[in-house]
């Protein structure tokens, strides 16, 4: 190969090189490069073949040969959007733009919350940007595409082998008109914990250098004086910020009164006063009855004057008719999920609310056939996902009693079949549902609903009552998370804790009074960076790479072992990416724009004397082979 990148080198056809041709010239050697990266590939496809993917070994399987996923053609070059307006005038023209819509404007949430909520966070990349350009060229008029953050972030390093990162430039790039949009746990940033204010601050800067172009941002216990320092870092990176407030509880319900009518105009005008550009409403777990929006929405317009994005969950099976209740009380944008992914634990339905309200004042005016060939192609991609799917039916009323969020339903139920817990998964909705009351009834959304979770599991795993929790006389052994959370580290809630818990948890340990980022010494980014190189040998860490170690080092060191070992494994068709090849099967991998890997599977044999198994490959029509030790 160097001889045949050498005789087809420029340089060296019109005999300009000169005798340093080799050093000044390192492309020659980009066939090793590209050679390491297809035996990296050929050995993940091996080792997936032969033993399986650990995330769906004895989990539904997909229906056998399911084609590759044709999303649809762009019909023209991309009309103008949000983005433009965005690049153009900065984010309170966009704000000020929305006010003045009488259209009820709407964003997708399918590549973040609604696979988030359904599938277990498990989409890959390369299902996302195959589609991005069908959303730029054909629904160009959409406020908002969701594709990043929340749980996002993790599970790309840690399930899928991928680089968040990567994921939103390649989407920003297919997509140059219509805003992304991302989902921030406030100083919890992308993670379960308090960061320290220079790391949010640097995350938020990244993910705006990047490709967000709107940033949702929330506290997990409804405190804003937690959130100042995500807001303040979105307003001085010149993005969107949408300062959000989640919904709990039942504001028509006088029993129910701690987070009342008041108190979310309260918050919405805090957050108005924070610099939000467009108030958020969060009903994470799909509380929001219709009757309870037309009440709340009408206030907060009047009261707040900010634009309002609506966000809920169809849990319930009526979220459908809270959006349009919504609609009509001067909501401003509301997020949907395409067709296939949505309804149950996911976004109301796109199409539906397209067409409930045409030909009324807030007709959208979206293409509805663009709406259904893209739901066409997202109905093929979750058909490779069925190991992911939790086998929920049906929506359910006994969200009211739980208050789950959406985006936990689906892992909460997996860490409860993990622990053998899933026939008794009522009694952990009951369990969550006293939890919440032993914490003095709280805002549940990530992470304070993991906490929540954890508790949840705890008790129906030990036979515990929420009387027994809450006995001095009786022993209990919290989970970490809970006394994590008692001690004040991720902030307060309304009111305070409740004492008893807390005291019987911390065990005469003082509670943090304050902001928890008060008290977290800033990092020096610089040495945190050395740090990562040396624990991977001298690596490269680029910024996006710090960004994802100080979120998370331990998920992200492990992500570039494996990529070190494995190759650019994002590239792979969905089904090869979890199921491995098939004997005779033929695939085109794009490692590259421009460079295309043809990959065969011609057979693998049966295990040696030494247990491993030969994999015979064709790699752009040499013969290839790989051995694996076959661990089944
Ligand atoms: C997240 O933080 O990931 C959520 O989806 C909260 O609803
Ligand atoms: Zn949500």
């Amino acid at each position: 190969p160097f001889v045949e990148n050498l005789l087809k080198h420029p340089a060296f056809l019109d005999n300009s090189y000169t005798t340093r041709f080799i050093d000044t010239a390192p492309e020659l050697f980009d066939f090793d490069k590209r050679r390491d990266r297809a035996t990296r590939l050929l050995t993940y496809l091996a080792e997936i073949t032969v033993n399986g993917h650990p995330e769906t070994l004895g989990r539904p399987q997909p229906a056998a040969g399911l084609p590759l996923p044709v999303p649809p053609e762009p019909r023209d070059e991309p009309a103008p959007g949000t983005r433009n307006l965005l690049e153009a005038q900065g984010p309170q023209a966009v704000a000020d733009w929305l006010a003045g819509r009488k259209e009820l404007l709407l964003t997708d949430t399918t590549m973040r919350d609604a696979h988030q909520s359904l599938l277990a966070t498990r989409m890959r990349s390369f299902d996302m940007a195959r589609v991005a350009p069908a959303y730029a060229a054909n629904l160009p008029q959409l406020f908002s595409v969701e594709c990043w953050g929340g749980a996002t972030f993790d599970v790309a390093y840690r399930f899928l082998q991928e680089c968040p990162w990567q994921r939103l430039r390649q989407i920003r790039e297919a997509m140059p008109n219509v805003m992304t949009q991302m989902l921030l746990r406030g100083s919890n940033g992308v993670g379960y914990t308090n960061y320290p204010d220079n790391v949010v601050r640097a995350f938020v800067h990244q993910a705006a250098d990047s490709g967000v172009d709107v940033f949702r941002v929330f506290d997990s216990l409804n405190w804003v004086e937690n959130m100042r320092v995500a807001m303040d870092a979105v307003l001085e990176s010149g993005k969107v910020c949408e300062g959000t407030l989640c919904y709990t509880g039942d504001i028509l319900d006088p029993g129910r009164d701690k987070y009342d009518l008041k108190y979310y105009v309260a918050m919405g005008k805090a957050l108005r006063d924070a610099g939000a550009h467009i108030l958020g409403v969060k009903d994470m777990a799909g509380l929001l009855k219709p009757a309870a929006a037309r009440v709340l929405f009408r206030a907060l317009k009047e009261e707040v004057g900010l634009p309002i994005h609506f966000h809920t969950h169809d849990t319930s099976g009526i979220a459908g008719a809270t959006v349009l209740a919504a609609a009509d009380a001067g909501v401003d944008v509301a997020d949907v999920a395409m067709d296939a992914f949505s309804g149950n634990t996911s976004q109301p339905v796109f199409g539906s609310i397209v067409e409930a309200l045409r030909h009324t004042e807030r007709d959208t005016g979206l293409d509805m056939s663009a709406v259904r060939e893209i739901s066409n192609y997202w109905e093929q991609v979750r058909a490779h996902y069925a190991a992911f799917e939790t086998g929920q039916q049906s929506p359910s009323s006994e969200v009211y009693l739980h208050e789950m969020p959406g985006g936990q339903f689906t892992n909460l139920k997996a860490q409860a079949r993990s622990l053998g817990l899933e026939e008794r998964w009522h009694e952990v909705a009951q369990a969550y549902a006293d939890a919440n009351q032993i914490f003095g009834d709280i805002v549940k959304v990530t992470p304070s609903s993991k906490v929540v979770g954890d508790m949840a599991l705890m008790m129906v795993s030990q036979g515990l009552t929420r009387e027994q929790v809450e006995d001095p006389a009786v022993d209990v052994n919290f989970p970490d998370s809970v006394i994590d959370m008692l001690r004040g580290n991720l902030g307060h809630p309304p009111g305070g804790w409740p004492e008893g818990i807390q005291k019987k948890a911390l065990k005469g340990e003082q509670p943090l009074q304050d902001r928890p980022g008060k008290y977290l010494e800033p990092l020096d980014l610089e040495a945190v960076r050395q740090q990562a190189s040396d624990e991977l040998d001298g690596a490269e860490i680029d910024d996006e790479d710090l960004n994802g170690y100080l979120m998370y080092p331990k998920v992200f060191t492990e992500y570039k072992r494996r990529r070190e070992r494995f190759g650019p494994v994002r590239t792979l068709p969905t089904r090869n990416f979890f199921y491995g090849m098939e004997a005779g099967e033929e695939i085109s991998v794009d490692i590259d724009p421009g460079k295309t890997l043809e990959i065969r599977l011609m057979t693998v044999s049966e295990p040696g004397e030494d247990g491993d198994r030969r994999v015979f490959f064709e790699l752009n029509g040499q013969p290839r082979t790989v051995r694996v030790a076959d661990n089944q």
